[in-house]
């Protein structure tokens, strides 16, 4: 009877343990992802420390050209710079307005700070498709390649939206 009563203690003193265990690992994890950096954006595609979301070419007025936009963090500590941005859709994609050189000009590369975000919005630069092979109407997607300097080759499947229509992201 002794030795029974002792080898329940036993079992109750070791469930407690574990329990106390199960509490310390829960309370690591929750102050892991609370001490996380933001979350990704739904939809945002990552490389590396870049990440690109609220991404989309707005429907052409004319079928010569179309303007892509999209928004570039930078979660590193090192600057990293968008080198091109290529699309099966279209022969040629330019930077063009980009924040820091006015007028419509062919920006060449995008400098991206560390830890900031830049944002491609009419206005505020765009990706431009010239003249585009694929019919960019609204509904359609299109895969664009962004190419890093330190981050690589990110690709992000971006919705053509309707002339008129509320960005993602709301306008800026
Ligand atoms: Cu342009």
């Amino acid at each position: 009877m002794g030795t029974e009563r002792t080898g329940r203690v036993g079992a109750a003193r070791v469930s407690v343990v574990v329990l106390a265990v199960a509490a310390i690992s829960a309370a690591v994890l929750l102050g892991r992802s609370g001490q996380a950096a933001d979350p990704l954006p739904a939809g945002a595609v990552s490389a590396g420390e870049i990440s690109v979301d609220d991404a989309y070419v707005r429907e052409p007025a004319s079928p010569a050209n179309a303007a892509a936009y999209f928004t570039i963090r930078n979660a590193g500590s090192d600057a990293d710079e968008l080198v091109r941005v290529t699309t099966a859709a279209a022969p040629t994609v330019s930077l063009h307005d980009l924040p820091g050189a006015p007028g419509h000009h062919a920006g060449g590369q995008l400098l991206i700070e560390p830890s900031s975000t830049v944002r491609l919005a009419p206005g505020h630069g765009h990706a431009m498709l010239e003249a585009p092979t694929a019919i960019l109407a609204p509904g359609e997607t299109v895969t664009l390649v962004l190419t890093f300097a330190r981050a690589g080759e990110l690709r992000a499947l971006v919705p053509v939206l309707a002339i008129g229509t509320d960005p993602p992201g709301g306008r800026l």
